[in-house]
């Protein structure tokens, strides 16, 4: 099946997590941000600007959005863990990513973005005991509360999914990580330059 929005399935909540499953989710939110700058890794402007399908976001938003879509996520986590069943605040992700700073800011400063926040998030999840990740928001579009865990699972996922979007849409086009190396410029530099410095 190739489904342009959902390259990796829907999210799945079954509703119940494992100490081993919270485990491997956690690890997932951990490696996110290397990945999501190796999917984007080499891309030109032009490509950047590119929607990973048709009528969808350009790559560069996607790139913004992950960071908007994580902050919101990291600051009910906080919630949940210092305020009794609290209500949170939805936003309007999709006028979010239509802001001029999802539409043309350079990628490179949402990826820093996410490389802190998932720091601080995973530095957050881990300092936690298990009953912690029972503790809930309510969310007004959601008939029932929101745990901790469930927010795990959800961005484990929503990460992934976000990353195939790019990953499936440079497989499509053939942008290969190196596209952007000029052709006459010999890279052998590079790995004796690495080499001298290991001395
Ligand atoms: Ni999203």
């Amino acid at each position: 099946m190739s489904d342009l929005s959902y390259p990796i399935g829907k999210f799945e909540w079954r509703g119940a997590v494992t100490p081993a499953e919270r485990e491997r989710l956690i690890v997932q939110i951990d490696a996110l941000p290397r990945l999501f700058r190796a999917a984007v890794a080499g891309l030109t402007p032009r490509q950047l600007d590119t929607p990973y399908r048709p009528g969808g976001w350009t790559v560069r938003q996607l790139i913004h959005h992950v960071p908007d879509s994580h902050m919101n996520a990291y600051i009910r986590c906080k919630l949940a863990l210092t305020e009794n069943q609290p209500t949170i605040k939805p936003y309007e992700q999709q006028l979010w990513a239509e802001l001029a700073d999802s539409r043309h800011t350079r990628v490179e400063t949402s990826l820093a973005l996410l490389d802190a926040l998932h720091e601080r998030w995973v530095a957050l999840f881990r300092s936690l005991e298990p009953e912690d990740f029972a503790r809930v928001v309510i969310h007004p579009e959601h008939a029932a509360p929101l745990s901790l865990d469930w927010i795990v699972a959800q961005y484990a996922w929503h990460g992934a999914h976000h990353t195939a979007h790019i990953t499936a849409l440079r497989e499509r086009m053939g942008w290969k990580a190196r596209d952007r190396k000029p052709k006459g410029k010999s890279r052998k530099s590079k790995p004796q330059a690495r080499k001298s410095r290991r001395k």
